[in-house]
């Protein structure tokens, strides 16, 4: 959804790069350097994941604004409140945003001609334009095995192999059919990106972007992706880590959101990651319940009783579960937890 010319960013539709650069003139900023065809990319090798540079504030405009461009940069996400105390005071969050669900606001400069590539946000985002323009191209989240998406558990996990640049359809030949969606945002216009949405974004000009992040509804968020990704937080250890990286606000407290959450894995074919949350709520449960608080996973079911049998089984089957595996138990033991109605003090 686009709303063009909103009229709603207040004092933030002043920040052109020679006002950035005033405000920064006194400091260093951090500025990626993109590769020689434009693409910021992710570099497996750099500790960072981009190539950096410092520059000094008081340059930035003109260094944006250098013609001939030999260099693309972007000053990439830097999140406003934390590491913008010069701008923080004029920011104002349009309407459309639910102020009180924030996560953060980033502020994003780009050359001409550069590009984001091909990835997905956990995050809800309304992506402001202040100046110049910038082309989106938008993917919707189910078609996620025809993006192909990085390894899981790497750094490029949310982004695509594919080079939006230069496809290379005999490489990737699913891309061929996939659906997209393409828009160019100007100054004054605000697209909202609902979570996990791909997006590949290039600047056509010197742009200045300010976006908006908040976390879905884990409702609102049920996709291949995200599914995915429950597997990285689905830790048996510490399943209350699970409340942090997820909004379960519509879903209830403790175990009764989790075992919701189970239940919806398992309604979008993921018993594996049904089956880890069964796991994750018996652990923290049997601490509770045996008092033992620090007892790591082995020690806690090397203590248990002949009475605990249909536990050790949820964390045996927990233990075997990894994504994409099918597995038969899912369903019972969620089923086994709603009657024994396990506690989670956290939630
Ligand atoms: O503006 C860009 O280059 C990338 C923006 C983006 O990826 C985002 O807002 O999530």
């Amino acid at each position: 959804m686009i709303i063009r010319g909103s009229g709603a960013l207040g004092r933030v539709a002043g920040w052109t790069p020679e006002y950035i650069s005033e405000r920064f003139a006194d400091r260093e900023v951090s500025i990626s350097v993109a590769d020689p065809d434009g693409t910021f990319r992710y570099d497996p090798d750099s500790e960072t994941g981009l190539r950096f540079e410092t520059m000094r504030g008081a340059t930035l405009a003109a260094e944006f604004r250098r013609v001939p461009v030999t260099r693309k940069l972007c000053l990439q996400q830097l999140p406003i409140d934390a590491r913008v105390p010069e701008l923080a005071g004029e920011m104002s969050v349009p309407p459309v945003v639910p102020a009180a669900e924030l996560n953060e606001i980033n502020l994003w400069m780009a050359s001409p001609d550069s590009r984001t590539p091909l990835h997905y946000d956990d995050m809800h985002n309304l992506f402001a334009q202040i100046e110049g323009r910038k082309r989106f191209v938008l993917f919707n989240p189910g078609q996620f095995e025809d993006l192909y998406p990085g390894p899981l558990n790497t750094r490029s996990e949310s982004f695509s192999r594919v080079d939006l640049k230069k496809p290379d359809f005999q490489r990737f030949p699913k891309l061929a059919d996939v659906e997209y969606w393409e828009a160019v945002v100007r100054p004054g216009d605000l697209l909202f990106m609902p979570a996990y949405w791909w997006h590949h974004v290039s600047s056509q000009d010197v742009s200045v972007s300010v976006n908006y992040w908040w976390r879905p509804d884990v409702r609102d968020a049920l996709c291949p992706a995200f599914l995915r990704q429950l597997y990285l937080n689905l830790n048996l250890e510490d399943v209350n880590a699970l409340f942090e990286a997820f909004d379960f606000s519509a879903l209830g407290t403790g175990s009764a959101a989790l075992l919701a959450l189970a239940e919806m894995a398992l309604a979008h074919g993921e018993p594996g990651a049904a089956a880890r949350i069964c796991g994750g709520i018996t652990v923290a449960s049997l601490r509770e319940g045996l008092g033992l608080p620090e007892a790591d996973v082995p020690s806690l079911v090397a203590a248990l009783g002949p009475e605990h049998d249909p536990a050790r089984r949820c964390i045996t089957a927990a233990l075997r579960a990894r994504p994409g595996r099918p597995s038969s138990e899912a369903a019972d033991l969620i089923a086994q937890l709603r009657v024994s109605n396990p506690t989670l003090t956290t939630g």
